[in-house]
C-alpha cells in the first residue's frame, strides 16, 4: 500500500499556548488544519492568521464532539478524509497537597485531559481505520510519568492521559494507527500556570523566575510537527521534552 499524504488534521486546545503553536506549526508545514477550542474569537484570530480552519467546540460536551465530527467528515470528504487527530486539549487545576485537595479540580482535570481525549478518540477512531495511515498525537506531560508535591492531581489525569495512550497503541496496531505521547516539563506559556494557580499572575510568573530558557510553546509544537511529519511506519512513541535547566521534575536550575 503506498503511503498516503493527504496531511488533514484536528489540533483541540487550539486558542493558546502549544495548540495554537501547533496549528502554526502544521500550516507552515503544508497541512490542511480543523482548529477546535472553546473561544471562537481566538480561534477565528488564529485561522485569519495561518489559513486553519476554525470549529469552535468543548471537546468534553458529547453534543459538540458530533458536531465537530460532521464537520470534518464534511471538509475533508473531498481530501481523502482526516488522518492526524492532536489531542492539545488539556490543563491544571491547583497544587494542592493530597490532604488538601479540592475536588472540583481533581474532577475538572480528570474531565479535560482524560474523557475529553477519550471522547474525541471514540469519534474519530473509526475515521482513522477506514483511512488505513492514521495518526494520534496526545500531548501528555513529564507530570504523566513521575509525581511531585502538590502535583498529585494533576499528575492523576496526565498519568491516566498516558495510560489510555499506550493501551490505544496495542488496541490499534491491527489497523495501522500510529500512537504517539509527547510528553513536556516545563513550558512557559501564556496560560498554563496562570490557570493552575487560579489567575494570579505573579504567582504564575515565579514558576519560570530565573530558568535560563524554559521551553516555549513553539518548541513543543515543533517536535509535534516532526513526530507527525515522519514518514508513516515511524512511530516516535513516546517523546519527553524538558528544557535543559529541568533536569528533572524536582532539580531547576534557577540563576
Ligand atoms: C507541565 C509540567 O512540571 O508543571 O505539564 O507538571 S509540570
Amino acid at each position: 500500500m503506498a503511503e498516503n499524504t493527504s496531511k488533514n488534521a484536528i489540533v483541540t486546545g487550539a486558542s493558546s499556548g502549544i495548540g495554537a503553536a501547533t496549528v502554526r506549526q502544521l500550516r507552515t508545514d503544508g497541512w490542511n488544519v480543523i482548529a477546535v477550542a472553546r473561544r471562537e474569537d481566538r480561534l477565528a484570530q488564529l485561522a485569519q492568521e495561518t489559513g486553519a480552519i476554525a470549529f469552535a467546540a468543548d471537546i468534553t460536551a458529547d453534543d459538540d464532539v458530533a458536531r465537530l465530527h460532521a464537520f470534518t467528515t464534511d471538509t475533508f470528504a473531498q481530501q481523502g478524509g482526516l488522518d492526524t487527530l492532536i489531542n492539545i486539549a488539556g490543563g491544571a487545576r491547583g497544587v494542592d497537597t493530597v490532604a488538601n485537595a479540592d475536588l472540583a479540580d481533581w474532577e475538572w482535570m480528570y474531565q479535560v485531559n482524560v474523557l475529553g481525549t477519550v471522547k474525541v478518540l471514540k469519534a474519530f477512531l473509526p475515521d482513522l481505520r477506514a483511512h488505513g495511515f492514521g495518526t494520534v498525537l496526545n500531548l501528555t506531560s513529564t507530570a504523566a510519568h513521575i509525581t511531585y508535591e502538590g502535583g498529585a492531581g494533576y499528575s492523576a489525569a496526565k498519568f491516566g492521559q498516558h495510560a489510555l495512550t499506550n493501551a490505544l497503541r496495542l488496541e490499534e496496531v491491527e489497523n495501522n494507527l500510529r500512537v504517539i505521547e509527547v510528553a513536556p516539563g516545563m513550558v512557559a506559556t501564556e496560560e498554563f500556570s496562570l490557570n493552575r494557580l487560579g489567575g494570579n499572575q505573579d504567582a504564575a510568573d515565579k514558576v519560570y523566575q530565573g530558568v535560563e530558557k524554559p521551553l516555549t510553546a513553539e518548541d513543543v509544537a515543533g517536535v509535534v510537527g516532526y513526530a507527525v511529519g515522519l514518514a508513516h511506519h515511524i512511530n516516535l512513541d513516546q517523546i519527553v521534552l524538558r528544557p535543559v535547566a529541568q533536569a528533572a521534575a524536582h532539580k531547576v536550575i534557577r540563576r
